[in-house]
């Protein structure tokens, strides 16, 4: 098989955890020598200057009068035809199943009376599964989108456990976890940055998050208002989505408006998260939590629920501390118990640091490479067996 692949990438090209990992999967696969063909309806967050073997192909929207919904899937569909065929591409990798799974089934079909057999591995995400996917008007296409997919891969194990769970799945799930890239998150010293935020030397606590409900972002302010009854600090939200008003009304009522800042969509959360002394991640369903790897790499303890995939990043009393739902009062202890014990602080933070190493980019990576090469080796046969028909 030849040593480099062509890869088309299918992702939601937003500030959401999926469109993240795609994206950063791909700039890793590019540094290492693969083609990687972006399929998507605008450039990628974190794509955002001109890297060696990457490609975008923008789906563009079609307006009509007759479509009150613009059929995005049959857009999307195409452009990926054109593309495999065009771009001569070895394999299709979509994530998030719904709907990129079905139209990936979509392609294949289209392709398979020119005879040519596209390989697709779909990656699941979370919300594809545990929120979007079970809904009754989703549910009956993810199941058959999954079986059909030549590769499925999960981003935890709790997420793979979930999808036998909730589906009648005939594939096996691959579970290959989310990664980090240590050239981009690292402690660095921000101090003037530190300064300005905390100027007469608070603790620092932050959250990332789309402010969906999921996300909890209430229980955050909540926990942050008990600490900061105790220890001075200072609270930086970051991210925005439909939950932020509400949210922004809690900090009124509370009186936190002076402690908490509401610092919208940022490109450079690693210089944020650079000068944080806790991460709060409450949330009510958590396939991985990005978001918390993220802050591990920075040195960063995380406080978070035990939802989910949160377990199998944050471990419980050495990299961060974890709680039922909801339980803001433990939450805030266990906060409290940090960042009133610096050395406890201080070994919680290199654990932090351990833990995420277990999750370097260069360790995830080849495990994608070489699940690509076991699906495309796979569909020689599959591609044999329909040729015969
Ligand atoms: O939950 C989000 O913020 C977005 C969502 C997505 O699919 O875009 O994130 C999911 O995928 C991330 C990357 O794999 C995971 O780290 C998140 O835990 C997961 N979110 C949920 O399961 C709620």
């Amino acid at each position: 098989m030849k040593s480099t692949l062509k890869i088309g990438i299918v992702c939601y090209p937003t500030f959401g955890g999926s469109g993240v990992v795609a994206t950063e999967l791909g700039l890793g696969l590019a540094k290492k020598g693969h083609q990687i063909h972006f399929i998507t309806y605008r450039q990628p967050a974190r794509f955002n200057a001109f890297q060696e073997n990457i490609y975008y192909h923008e789906v563009s929207g079609e307006d009509y009068p007759l479509f009150e919904y613009p059929p995005y899937d049959t857009t999307l569909a195409s452009k990926m035809v054109d593309v495999v065929k065009y771009e001569e591409l070895d394999i299709l990798h979509v994530h998030y199943a719904i709907p990129h799974a079905a139209v990936a089934y979509m392609v294949k079909k289209i392709l398979l009376t020119e005879g040519k057999y596209i390989p697709v591995v779909t990656t699941l995400h979370g919300t594809d599964i545990t929120l979007v996917g079970t809904n009754k008007a989703f549910a009956p296409v993810v199941a058959f989108s999954i079986n059909k997919s030549d590769g499925v891969t999960a981003v935890s194990q709790y997420l793979t456990d979930a999808t036998y769970a909730q589906f009648n799945i005939e594939k096996e799930i691959r579970t290959i976890p989310n990664f980090i890239d240590f050239d981009r998150f690292k402690k660095a010293d921000k101090d003037h940055f530190k300064k300005a935020v905390a100027p007469n030397g608070e603790k620092i606590l932050v959250h990332v998050s789309n402010f969906r409900k999921v996300k909890r972002v209430d229980d955050v302010v909540k926990i942050f208002h008990k600490v900061q009854e105790t220890i001075p600090s200072k609270l930086l939200l970051i991210g925005d989505g439909p939950d932020r008003q509400n949210v922004e009304e809690l900090c009124r009522e509370l009186d936190l408006g002076h402690e908490v800042r509401f610092l919208g969509k940022q490109e450079a959360v690693e210089e944020l998260l650079a000068i944080a002394d806790v991460f709060l991640l409450p949330s009510g369903s958590e396939s991985f939590g990005l978001a918390a790897l993220e802050a591990m790499a920075c040195e960063v303890p995380v406080i978070s629920s035990n939802i989910g995939g949160l377990p199998e990043v944050n471990i419980h009393g050495e990299t961060g501390f974890l709680s039922d739902l909801g339980n803001v009062e433990e939450m805030a202890t266990n906060c409290i118990k940090l960042l009133s014990n610096p050395p406890l602080h201080d070994k919680f933070r290199m654990n932090a640091l351990h833990q995420a190493r277990n999750f370097h980019i260069d360790k995830i990576l080849p495990l994608y490479e070489s699940y690509y090469r076991e699906v495309i080796e796979a569909s020689v046969y599959e591609k044999a067996s329909i040729d015969k028909e």
